[in-house]
């Protein structure tokens, strides 16, 4: 039977019908929001995650200025997908023994910059809008292996002249970048209101507040004519640091049938995550901000220990349990946690190589949080895949291992257990090369926008320095370290596919 589709109508419906203990709607009328947030990025993890806070916090203090306006970047599937529906769509929270959906309305449009590039920019630039927030993933931030803006990328170059383009009032120039877009719409919101604007970036960067901060200045330099508008981004805009965190997979079919059930709707837009939902937010805004704080979120002064010990525990240990996991031929993080000696081994790498480069935030037990990282991981419900997290290794990795690396380096210690998951990244690059890694039944090739360069690299025998001597992943003293590249080359030699499915 082919159930309606999700929509105002369809949802008004259902729900006069009385509907089960285990779904719920949406917390504030849809209809009464008006938006006054802008979100880069409206991926599976923004709608099960700030979406959600968002409309939280709007239920809890009556604001309705803060719907959200989501601007898709590669295609405009999520528009086709979440336009259909009025803007509602399902999170499924899959907890480990219960499960429960959410019909969420805070997201009142959603564009796709190819086709609605003026409303975007014109939405940034309306006084009534006081936020932009954005997960664009690592790669979506164009940074050279300097950490600078890659100006020299053709598609940012493209964007810096659209950027010129938009100081003369040339509406008619596309952008191809998250940055590019942001950084237009900032020269377009100076030209008109002025009004001041806070930019949230979401994404697992260190420091991601002043990376952005960073990437947008060096974008301003590079346009002709634009020092005005650099003045007033340096006076009148704030970029804060924050940390989020919900695990959040691939929308799956089991997902689908699970929602559809619950719901008697069919849902294209449907999202799934864990339980578990963290946001720690720099409280430096310019300007009004929402009160996310009432839906679970946290302000601080100081994101950078919070952010830290995410990045080197949660995502370092989720990566060395995709590439070692999907070396073993397990299709989820739950079944590659559940093997002894993968556990074994992200417990030595939190152990032995990160706590000792951590200083624990306020209130946080260290040793506590690694144990609850591994249990989430554990859910079998969540149904994360390892080669979902195995994607983009190359701009992943430096921010969640390679630091980490470099700081017992710099304190005199070879991290034997980083070397391993290093390891475990190469091997992962040479059988996908060589097209013998096998999961789930399905031969893995490589996701990774560096995917040509680091096949380059795997080939031939002994790949260890080759693929170290990238400076477009590794740092110099890591690239430089004979110790590092001598443990990782010690690890490499077990690890083959092979040997390693039991
Ligand atoms: C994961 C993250 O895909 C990945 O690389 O490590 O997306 C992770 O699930 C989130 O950061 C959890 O907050």
């Amino acid at each position: 039977m082919t159930l309606p589709r999700l929509s105002a109508a369809t949802w008004a419906d259902r729900a006069a019908r009385g509907l089960p203990d285990e779904v719920r709607g949406p917390a504030v009328d849809p209809a009464t929001l008006t938006i006054g947030q802008v979100h880069l990025g409206i991926g599976a993890f923004h709608r099960a995650h700030q979406a959600v806070c968002a409309e939280d916090a709007a239920a809890a203090t009556g604001e309705t200025g803060w719907g959200l306006l989501g601007v898709t970047q590669r295609s405009a599937r999520v528009a086709d997908q979440l336009g259909p529906q009025d803007g509602l769509y399902g999170v499924l929270t899959t907890g480990a023994d219960a499960t429960s959906l959410r019909v969420v309305g805070a997201v009142r449009g959603v564009a796709f910059p190819g086709r609605d590039t003026a409303l975007v920019l014109d939405t940034v630039a309306a006084p009534t809008t006081h936020v932009v927030s954005l997960t664009v993933t690592e790669k979506g931030y164009r940074r050279a292996p300097d950490g600078r803006l890659d100006t020299a990328a053709h598609d940012v170059a493209a964007d810096l002249a659209s950027a010129t383009g938009e100081l003369r009032h040339d509406d008619d120039a596309a952008t191809l970048t998250p940055i590019g877009l942001l950084v237009r719409g900032l020269v377009r919101r100076h030209r008109t209101s002025g009004a001041p604007l806070t930019v949230v970036s979401c994404d697992n960067l260190t420091d991601n507040g002043a990376v952005l901060a960073g990437l947008v200045t060096q974008a301003l330099a590079a346009v002709p004519g634009s020092d005005d508008v650099a003045a007033w981004v340096a006076s009148c805009v704030r970029f804060p640091s924050s940390m989020v965190d919900r695990i959040v997979p691939a929308t799956s079919g089991a997902h689908r049938a699970e929602a559809e059930a619950l719901l008697g709707l069919h849902d294209e837009a449907l999202v799934a995550g864990e339980p578990y939902f963290q946001w720690v937010v720099e409280d430096d805004f310019a300007g009004p901000r929402p009160a996310w704080e009432h839906a679970g979120a946290t302000f601080t002064h100081d994101v950078a220990p919070f952010e830290r010990a995410k990045l080197r525990i949660l995502n370092a240990t989720h990566s060395t349990l995709a590439y070692h996991g999907a070396l073993r031929g397990y299709a989820t993080i739950a079944e590659a946690v559940a093997d002894p000696d993968l556990e074994a081994l992200v417990r030595a790498l939190v152990d032995e190589d990160v706590l000792p480069t951590l200083v624990a935030p306020d209130g946080l037990d260290l040793p506590a949080y690694r144990d609850e990282v591994l249990h989430r991981f554990a859910n079998p419900r969540t149904g994360h895949t390892t080669l979902q997290v195995a994607m983009d290794g190359s701009q992943k990795l430096p921010v969640r291992l390679l630091g980490t690396v470099a700081d017992r380096l710099a304190a005199g210690s070879v991290p034997h257990a980083a070397a391993r998951a290093v390891a475990g990244w190469v091997a992962y690059l040479r059988a996908t090369t060589t097209g013998e890694l096998v999961v789930a039944g399905r031969r893995v090739t490589l996701d990774d926008p560096l995917a040509a360069l680091l096949a380059d690299a795997v080939t031939g025998p002994d790949p260890t320095d080759r693929v170290l001597a990238l400076r477009e992943v590794f740092p110099e003293q890591v690239a430089a370290s004979s110790a590092f590249r001598d443990a990782v080359r010690a690890e490499l030699r077990d690890l083959t596919p092979a040997a390693a499915v039991r």
